[in-house]
């Protein structure tokens, strides 16, 4: 830690703060993650990216910057990367899922927001996250009514917050807010840079971001295998670190950790959980290091064989066509790609149920455990047909309403407990 001292004070930390924060952020590695029996070796390479995720990244970064080369820091996965990429920037995930400073948020926000926001608004103002700090440009987008406000209020507390506006609807009007909207964006992307994207950076930029969601679906296919070769907990934690890393280096360490499990299944070898129920989690989004729900599941004997989330298959599963040769034909194709994206703003959102279906049958689970935070009213309110829908159709499905605090655990746990019983 010493090394990054200098760095970590020259980027605005509290040091007292941030160094309160590493140790219970090591604590819950430690106790959650390292404690894991018949963990994949290639896990070494994420528990190494997770012991420096202040340091080492951070540093990389700010060394980036140093050459000209931007970050952009945002809250949502319609923040096209590809555009980012394609200027020589770099994009960074700034949700965080741990309580901070909450007196403080709460003289800004109502206690009544969820708290995937007052996290962001905690970390920013206990001075204790290094990637709003090193960001150049933050990009807020108008999702829910949550976000959407709040970004009027953290305007006022970062220097560059740059809002992009979202349609609600999957309708051809919808759409064309999509294009203006990322038409816009890259425009303000160039002028932050510098750099004109061209139809060749387009194409490398999507290149790369492909590879990149090529690599955690080839991972997430891996878990239909029974025994399952990788933990639900590990295989989270790489769909948080997709948020951070470098790219290209996250793309190479996901496929050696994929090439690794396809031996595993090969031996028939895997978890040494033999019988245990299989959730599909469906939801809103878990930032680092927000673990709490997939640690109870997983410690109270059953297996997360996938995400339908965020961070997650609901962020990653499609790609972007690369074939165009305009610019024009390749931003036509990031639209495409983005618009496939079943969050809760949308109306209706069917299509998010479709895939929840989906998803529980390929990953031959035996239910669904859906994972709303306090306050959130696009999933919480989604959740009850999602429920209803998912029972009708024989798939067991147990809803659990959460936050950050660690309150519930108990309760949650019996809760899951009895579920994993009846499935
Ligand atoms: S595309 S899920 S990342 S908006 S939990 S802040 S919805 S009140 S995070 Fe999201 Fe983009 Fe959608 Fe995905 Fe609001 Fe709900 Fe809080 Fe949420």
């Amino acid at each position: 830690a010493a090394t990054y001292e200098q760095m970590w004070k020259d980027l605005g930390l509290d040091l007292a703060s941030h160094d309160a924060l590493l140790q219970v952020l090591g604590k819950g590695y430690q106790d959650i993650f390292l404690s894991q029996t018949d963990r994949p070796q290639g896990m070494d390479y994420f528990n190494f990216v997770m012991s420096e995720v202040h340091g080492l990244r951070v540093k990389e970064l700010v060394d980036g910057k140093k050459e000209g080369h931007k970050v952009i820091g945002s809250f949502c996965v319609f923040v096209p990367e590809e555009i980012i990429r394609a200027a020589d920037a770099t994009l960074v995930g700034l949700c965080t899922g741990a309580d901070f400073a909450t007196e403080e948020v709460e003289k800004l926000l109502p206690r009544n927001t969820c708290s995937l926001i007052k996290s962001a608004f905690g970390f920013k103002l206990g001075k204790v996250c290094p990637y709003i700090e090193s960001s150049d440009m933050i990009v807020g987008e108008n999702t829910c009514d949550g976000k959407k406000k709040s970004y009027e209020v953290l305007d006022a507390l970062v220097p560059n917050l740059y809002v992009m506006d979202l349609p609600q609807t999957k309708s051809n009007e919808g759409r064309s807010v999509l294009r203006a909207e990322y038409d816009k964006f890259k425009k303000t992307v160039e002028e932050l840079t510098g750099v004109t994207i061209d139809a060749d950076r387009l194409k490398k930029g999507i290149e790369i971001v492909n590879n990149k969601r090529k690599a955690v679906h080839r991972l997430s296919q891996l878990r239909k295998a029974d025994p399952l070769p990788i933990s639900g907990l590990d295989a989270l934690l790489i769909n948080q670190v997709f948020f951070y890393d470098d790219p290209i280096r996250f793309t190479d360490s996901v496929n050696k950790l994929c090439d690794e499990l396809e031996g595993r299944i090969r031996e028939g070898k895997g978890l040494d959980k033999k019988g245990a129920p299989r959730i599909l989690l469906s939801g809103c989004p878990m930032a680092v290091p927000n673990w709490k729900l997939p640690w109870v599941i997983e410690s109270s004997g059953a297996v997360i064989v996938g995400e339908e989330s965020c961070v997650g298959e609901r962020g990653t599963r499609n790609q972007t066509d690369a074939s165009g040769s305009t610019v024009d034909e390749l931003m036509e194709s990031i639209v495409d790609r983005y618009f496939k994206v079943d969050c809760a703003i949308f109306t209706p959102n069917s299509d998010r149920l479709n895939h929840v279906k989906q998803m529980f049958n390929d990953y031959k689970a035996d239910g669904v455990i859906h994972y709303g935070l306090q306050f959130c009213q696009p999933y919480q309110i989604e959740s009850l047909p999602v429920e209803k829908a998912l029972e009708e159709a024989g798939i067991p499905t147990l809803r659990i309403d959460t936050d950050y605090s660690m309150e519930d655990v108990e309760q949650i746990k019996t809760r899951v407990e009895a579920f994993s019983e009846r499935i």
